[in-house]
């Protein structure tokens, strides 16, 4: 039996200490008992791992359907999503022969030089743009980089792939972020792990000393959160 997606990106997330269990203050000012920190895949090996986890998903998606084939860039927001988007870029070339570009945004304009305010592959009217950022938990991150991207050119976005979808509820609704983000600009969101697949996961890996991630005190409060604050 082939071990799915999620099951694998949780053993990478676990192993590369990017959950972390506690108290943390989100974004949103909620009060989370985890946290995924993309800062954590700070070398070679887990930006590459972490790069062919995203082409690996993408491709899935393509092969469903669900993107299309002739992506001609992938996005990421600066700044984490610029490892991102180079990785992912690297590893759709190198593991599934795709001929792709990267882009990022600057976050200063500059004033000399081509005065550019994209770096990579430059945005023009009707290129197919892939977005792909770290964490999706009320969307506001995703919401601050399409108008740049409408500004630089009439590009298409043709979808974003997170790492992890933390399923929240938006402020004003039951709808998930994710599913708010879609409706809100018509392209479809998919995460390679979302956080019930990951605290599942997380409960049959275990670590060196051979005691589960996810314990059932861990695993209580999640789902307290989750009742309170989940989709
Ligand atoms: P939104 O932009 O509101 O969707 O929040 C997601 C962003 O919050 C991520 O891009 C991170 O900057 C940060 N974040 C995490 O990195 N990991 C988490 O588990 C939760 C958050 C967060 O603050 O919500």
């Amino acid at each position: 039996m082939t071990t799915s997606l999620d099951h694998r990106f949780t053993e990478f997330l676990l192993a590369a200490q990017a959950l972390k269990f506690g108290e943390f203050t989100l974004k949103s000012g909620r009060k989370s008992p985890y946290f995924i920190n993309a800062g954590a895949f700070n070398d070679g090996r887990k930006i590459a791992t972490l790069g062919a986890f995203y082409a690996e998903k993408i491709a899935d998606e393509i092969k469903a359907g669900n993107l299309p084939q002739d992506i001609d860039t992938v996005f990421g927001p600066a700044y984490k999503g610029i490892p991102l988007a180079v990785s992912t870029a690297i590893a759709l070339t190198s593991a599934h022969g795709m001929e792709v570009g990267y882009t990022f945004d600057r976050k200063e304009k500059k004033d000399h030089g081509d005065g550019g305010m994209m770096v990579g592959t430059q945005l023009k009217d009707g290129m197919k743009v892939l977005l792909v950022d770290d964490v999706m938990t009320a969307g506001t991150a995703v919401r601050e980089v399409i108008p740049k991207l409408k500004a630089e050119a009439n590009v298409e976005v043709v979808g974003l792939v997170l790492s992890v979808d933390r399923m929240e509820k938006t402020k004003d609704s039951d709808l998930s972020a994710v599913k708010a983000v879609e409706a809100e600009f018509g392209f479809p969101v998919f995460a390679i792990a979302n956080v019930r697949e990951i605290f599942e996961a997380g409960q049959q890996i275990r670590t060196a000393s051979g005691e589960p991630y996810v314990t059932p005190e861990i695993k209580a409060a999640a789902d307290a959160y989750l009742a309170e604050y989940g989709a």
